[in-house]
């Protein structure tokens, strides 16, 4: 009789053994974090809302996301660590301090690498993107998508930008991206590491000269308050990826996985709109306030000057990766 209820207690133990142990699946009804370092206004959020929007219709109200714009919960850094660990559900990143984390990414962020939006966009959404997103697993990430077609270009209030020279002694604050350090270094500019969050302040008080990002972005964040030049060099893709922590993703049901990422293109897409109908409205409000506009007429000088950056960073590539940039030079 003993063994019996022994043998019994055993059976039922094995039984439930798999509910104890699993990660905790998701109840009915969730709230999710998406997050990100820019204005409330900027495309980083009407991208978001869309997708809240979407994921809120076709799961019938169960599946919710709270949106926490302008660093709430971190520099861009910390919201990458914050998913690893899971306290961040879902985050817009930048393609520079995203390849912090994983390095096959920086074959995007190569200097002059795309050719305009439509390359940007054909090269992320094709195979090349397809396989960049599934590099992100083995950092506890899910990439879900990279959208933003716009470029950074250089910012500051000492002088225009026609050629290489004009970057000398000029404190630009950068990402702390060292693709991005080594790049404008080699153009001969002092680059600043700084994060986004204290980069109006710094511009405020002079502690640096300028700074680069998108027109959208330099437009959204108010930079141009603070700022007399803008040089329309697009000198690394504005790209952004948005990725979810992979600890939420394993929480989540089969049908909730679906309904995420059935819901992604249309936010990616309204994302892109915005970004290039900003980067349009941007530069005309930086116009109406005075700040100078040019455009470099040949960029030959500063290609040759960062022709180093693609040997220093694609010589520690894997091969697929390298291979991809002979590809997207195509
Ligand atoms: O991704 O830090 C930056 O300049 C980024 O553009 C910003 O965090 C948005």
């Amino acid at each position: 009789m003993r063994r019996r209820s022994l043998l019994v207690c055993l059976v039922s133990l094995l039984a439930i053994l798999p509910l104890l142990t699993a990660a905790p699946a998701f109840s009915q009804s969730i709230t999710l974090k998406i997050a990100h370092t820019t204005a409330p206004t900027h495309p980083y959020t009407t991208m978001a809302q869309k997708l809240a929007e979407q994921v809120k219709a076709k799961s019938n109200g169960s599946m919710n996301m709270t949106i926490h714009p302008a660093s709430q919960l971190g520099g861009e850094r910390d919201l990458m660590e914050g998913m690893q660990v899971g306290t961040v559900d879902l985050v817009s990143c930048s393609l520079g301090v995203a390849a912090s984390f994983v390095p096959e990414l920086n074959v995007l962020n190569l200097p002059f690498l795309f050719k305009n939006a439509k390359h940007y966009s054909e090269v992320t959404n094709g195979p090349i993107g397809k396989r960049l997103l599934k590099a992100v697993e083995p950092k506890r990430l899910v990439g879900l998508g990279f959208y933003a077609p716009v470029f950074r270009v250089p910012q500051n209030n000492v002088r225009p930008i026609a050629a290489p020279a004009d970057f000398k002694g000029l404190r630009l604050r950068l990402m702390e991206v060292p693709l991005h350090m080594d790049t404008y270094k080699a153009l001969g500019a002092s680059p600043v590491p700084l994060p986004f969050g204290e980069l109006y302040t710094a511009l405020q008080l002079k502690t640096v000269d300028g700074n680069e990002n998108a027109p959208a972005t330099l437009y959204s964040e108010r930079f141009y308050e603070v700022q007399k030049f803008v040089s329309l060099l697009p000198v690394f893709s504005n790209g952004a990826i948005l990725l979810m922590s992979q600890a939420t993703w394993n929480k989540l049901t089969p049908a909730q996985r679906e309904i995420i990422t059935s819901s992604v293109p249309d936010a990616l897409a309204v994302g892109d709109r915005d970004y290039l109908a900003m980067d349009e409205k941007g530069l005309q409000v930086m116009k109406g306030a005075g700040l100078q506009i040019n455009t470099p007429s040949d960029l030959a000088p500063f290609r040759e000057a960062v022709k180093p950056i693609y040997a220093k960073y694609l010589e520690k590539m894997p091969d697929w990766v390298k291979e991809a940039f002979q590809q997207i030079q195509k």
